[in-house]
């Protein structure tokens, strides 16, 4: 799941709205939304599409939050309890409003400078991890010196809420240089929020979406931010300008296709249905063209999710149940790469794999084909026996998928 953070008034629910069939409310004032927001964004990989040309994308869900305001974790704005919903996230998408015309409470401002947007808000989610830890420390500390437990175990109670891996925290407490024999109960606040801090860093991969890149002042707001923060992970977009493309298409104004800056009008294809363009519609879509899509090739909001996803390394697995659809895939691939077009329309060949799964790296053979069992009967159907390649061969439980095994064939035992 991706979690969208940020101030009020950024544009969370907007770039939802605008990468999912999301309804979000949006407003231009602090605080619309109060209850999280969700919703499925369909992400393309192009490892699907060199399967089958039929399978081009993978849904990964959206979730949308309130806003974040300075001061939350003392209760400044709607206070920070609502971070509680981004316990299961894999990655944080912080929302950053580059036009710089709304302060950082999120009221209506003119030539605010976002750039420190960004370290206030790492701080607030850090102080929601440092407050969570803080309010169990006594309890914590007295319990790690009278059982003389792992400190790496003392540490997974506390952090196994927020879907923590216990070897993420084995190398929380390498990379900090804890030992079993810590003494915790003399720990201070600083010291917690110095581990809340790395755990976060660890824990939370989160991509910039520089928002409002339609607005004129965004420019040097984003060159500020990339100069300070560098552009590793850092994403242009217009939810705006999304969500007016999408109208006007679903309106049959305008053909869009999304992640790109193609868009037709009546009077470039007139042979493609199109209503013509009222010109209050031309007028809105002269201005996306001049200021995002010309200048950037897109809106950004689907290169936002497709960033998300690169930044946790997950690659699409096909797990299929017999030989037959597993070696028909085989086929369907060779005839493919000996350059077959119009794989599309066939009605046979590799259409049996309805299912794919984003993957973690790391994932051995026995976790994946367990998860995929269970999704398909649930927990008392049939267990893993083996696995195969779509050559025939096996692969063992322990085997540590890589993006090369595409296609799995499991066979239940
Ligand atoms: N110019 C411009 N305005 C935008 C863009 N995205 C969102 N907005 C506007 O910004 C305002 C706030 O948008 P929301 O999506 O409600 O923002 P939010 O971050 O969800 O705000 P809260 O729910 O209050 O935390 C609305 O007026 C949106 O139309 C954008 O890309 N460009
Ligand atoms: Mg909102």
């Amino acid at each position: 799941m991706i979690a969208a953070v940020g101030k009020p008034s950024a544009g969370k629910s907007s770039l939802l709205n605008a990468v999912t069939d999301a309804k979000a409310k949006v407003g231009a004032y602090p605080f619309t939304t109060i209850e999280p927001n969700r919703g499925m964004a369909w992400i393309k990989v192009d490892a699907l599409l060199e399967l089958d040309p039929r399978l081009r994308s993978v849904p990964v869900s959206v979730l949308d939050v309130a806003g974040l305001v300075p001061g939350a974790a003392e209760g400044a704005g709607l206070g920070n309890k609502f971070l509680d919903d981004l316990r299961t996230a894999q990655v944080l998408v912080h929302v950053v409003d580059a036009s710089g015309t709304t302060d950082e409470k999120g009221q209506a401002a003119r030539g605010y400078d976002p750039v420190g947007d960004v370290e206030w808000l790492f701080d607030e989610i850090i102080s929601w991890v440092a407050g969570n830890l803080a309010a169990k420390w006594p309890a914590t500390a007295r319990r790690h010196a009278r059982t003389g437990a792992r400190m790496a175990d003392t540490l997974q109670a506390q952090l196994s809420g927020y879907g923590t891996k216990p070897a993420l925290t084995a190398e929380l407490v390498d990379t900090l240089g804890l030992r079993d024999s810590e003494d915790l109960e003399a720990w201070d606040d600083e010291r917690i929020r110095d581990l809340a801090a790395a755990f976060v860093a660890a824990r939370f991969p989160t991509i910039l979406a520089l928002n409002k890149i339609d607005h004129p002042d965004a420019d040097v707001n984003i060159m500020g931010i990339v100069s300070k923060y560098g552009d590793d992970r850092v994403v242009l977009c217009s939810a705006l300008a999304e969500l007016a493309l999408r109208k006007m298409a679903k309106a049959k104004y305008i053909e869009y296709v999304p992640g790109t800056d193609e868009v037709l009008t009546a009077a470039d294809a007139p042979d493609a249905g199109l209503k013509p363009l009222p010109s209050k519609h031309a007028s809105t879509l002269e201005s996306i063209q001049d200021l995002v899509l010309f200048r950037h090739g897109s809106t950004g909001v689907h290169e936002v999710i497709a960033a998300a996803v690169a930044e946790l390394g997950l690659f699409p697995v096909f797990p299929v149940a017999s030989a037959q659809s597993c070696r028909g895939f085989d086929l369907a691939r060779s005839a493919g790469a000996a350059g077959s077009s119009g794989g599309a329309s066939s009605t046979d060949g590799p259409g049996l794999f309805s299912d794919v799964f984003m993957v973690k790296p790391g994932t051995t053979v026995r976790t994946f084909a367990i998860n995929f069992l269970r999704s398909l009967y649930g927990d008392d159907g049939p267990g893993f026996g083996h696995a195969e390649r779509p050559d025939g061969t096996p692969l063992s439980g322990g085997h540590v998928l890589t993006p090369d095994d595409t296609v799995l064939r499991i066979v239940t035992g």
